[in-house]
């Protein structure tokens, strides 16, 4: 099992294993392992969360068209109606966490992918940046096998600034 960690304006993620056929056919349709992962139960059914103490914005499930103001985007869902979304901001320093243990069935080849946006504006004059990561951990948590940084935020920039992209492992 492997424990996926992601956070921030999380629009959809999926984890599908692809089988390889013992003898020339078609391939069988990727198997989806991720539950409710692009969040359309309109919860976080399947997801374990954690927030931090004090959020500008706490993480929740939205539709379209939400946004915490300061010249930061809106969300938009790139798959179906709802987004993982949080204000990347708070109380801290803390972390804003959001994961699923997923079984990766022997001899399968898995792929990941997941969208992701992410804005800030700095005006209120912060000490750290602001960084999103995403990690792999083992099943139930623990150290990261593997840790990839996604954005990190210049606190000596005060520009509203934005970012977005298309994962795939
Ligand atoms: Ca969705």
């Amino acid at each position: 099992m492997k424990k996926l960690f992601a956070a921030i304006a999380l629009a959809c993620a999926a984890v599908t294993v692809a089988f390889a056929p013992a003898a020339p056919a078609a391939p069988a349709a990727p198997q989806q392992l991720i539950v409710n992962g692009s969040f359309e139960t309109g919860n976080f059914t399947g997801w374990g969360t954690d927030d931090i103490g004090i959020p500008f914005v706490p993480l929740d499930v939205r539709g379209a068209g939400f946004t915490p103001g300061y010249g930061l985007f809106a969300t938009a869902p790139t798959d179906g109606s709802f987004v993982a979304d949080n204000g990347f901001d708070g109380c801290g320093p803390d972390t804003i966490e959001l994961w699923q243990d997923v079984s990766i069935p022997a001899g399968a080849e898995a792929t990941l992918t997941f969208d992701w946006r992410v804005g800030w504006n700095l005006f209120a004059s912060p000490t750290l940046n602001r960084s999103l990561d995403f990690r792999v951990e083992p099943g139930g948590g623990g150290a990261p096998l593997q840790t990839t940084n996604l954005v990190t935020t210049n606190i000596a920039s005060t520009a509203t600034a934005r970012s977005r992209g298309r994962r795939t492992r």
